[in-house]
Parts: structure tokens; sequence; C-alpha cells
């Protein structure tokens, strides 16, 4: 049976489209929802947002038992969390770091992500065509 990928968003990333556009666009989490299902194609695809860290930590579980590859953009979670740090260890497979602005021109404490300490791959600044590219980098990079 083919894995899926996963596709997890932190916390506040429900609010694209609303606020910020300069930064984060005007495309919503439901239209970059459809835009990775277009790019995985036939490969089964789980998305999931939480603004909870501990809901975020349940789907890295299933993850860990169930996925091929997981894509994350944990939000401000990424600076803070070591608890999704443990969790995305505990992953064999590959991992790829997700940031719709790209955090190295923004203020310092955007900078030190603790995601990326155990990421296979780190993609920032595309924009919500990140997602799609991130899909299509997994397909490849996924058993
Ligand atoms: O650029 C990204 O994707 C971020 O992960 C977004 C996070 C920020 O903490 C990261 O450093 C970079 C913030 C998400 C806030 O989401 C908003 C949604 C709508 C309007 C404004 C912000």
């Amino acid at each position: 049976m083919t894995k899926p990928i996963f596709v997890l968003n932190g916390p506040n990333l429900d609010r694209l489209g609303t606020r910020e556009p300069s930064i984060y666009g005007t495309t919503t989490l439901a239209e970059i929802e459809t835009m990775c299902r277009e790019a995985a194609g036939d490969r089964p695809l789980r998305f999931h947002q939480s603004n909870a860290e501990h809901v975020i930590i349940g789907w890295i579980h299933e993850a860990i038992d169930q996925a091929a590859g997981i894509i994350i953009n944990a939000a401000a979670y990424t600076f803070t969390s070591l608890a999704i740090l443990d969790a995305l260890k505990m992953f064999q497979g590959p991992i790829i770091e997700l940031h719709i602005s790209n955090i190295h021109r923004r203020e310092p404490h955007y900078q030190n992500s603790l995601v990326s300490k155990t990421a296979t791959a780190v993609i920032v600044g595309l924009g919500a065509q990140g997602y799609p590219t991130a899909v299509a980098a997994m397909l490849k990079l996924a058993d």
C-alpha cells in the first residue's frame, strides 16, 4: 500500500489570506491544500493545521507509524518547540521544513529554527507556491 505524505501546519496558518498579504500572500490554507493535492497526484496526502502543539505532535506520531514523508510548516513553534523537534527526530523518513516567507530575511527571532536541526531539506520564501514545490520534491525523496 502506498504510504501517505503528511503536510502539517502550525499556529495561525488557518488565517492565511486574511492579514499581512505583503508577507504571507493572499492564498488561503484551503487553496494551499488543493494545490498540494494536485501536486501529489495519486499519492495519498494528509493535510492538517492546528494551533495546539500537542495536536501537531499527535500527527507527527501518526506519521511515524504511517507516512512516507513529512512536510511541516510549524509556524511559531519552529523556533520554540523542543517537543516538536523531539517528535520529528523519531521519524525515519524525509522531512521538508517549509516557510511561506523567507525567515532568514526577517527579524532575529525568526532565524533560529529548531525544526531545521532534523529537516532533510528546507524551502523558504516561495510563498504559497512553496507547498506544491515541497510535495513535488517529497514525491522524489519518499519511498
Ligand atoms: O513564513 C511562514 O510560513 C512562517 O512559518 C509563518 C509563521 C511565522 O511564525 C514563521 O516565522 C514563518 C507565522 C504564521 C502567521 O500566520 C498568519 C496568517 C495570516 C495572517 C498573518 C499571519
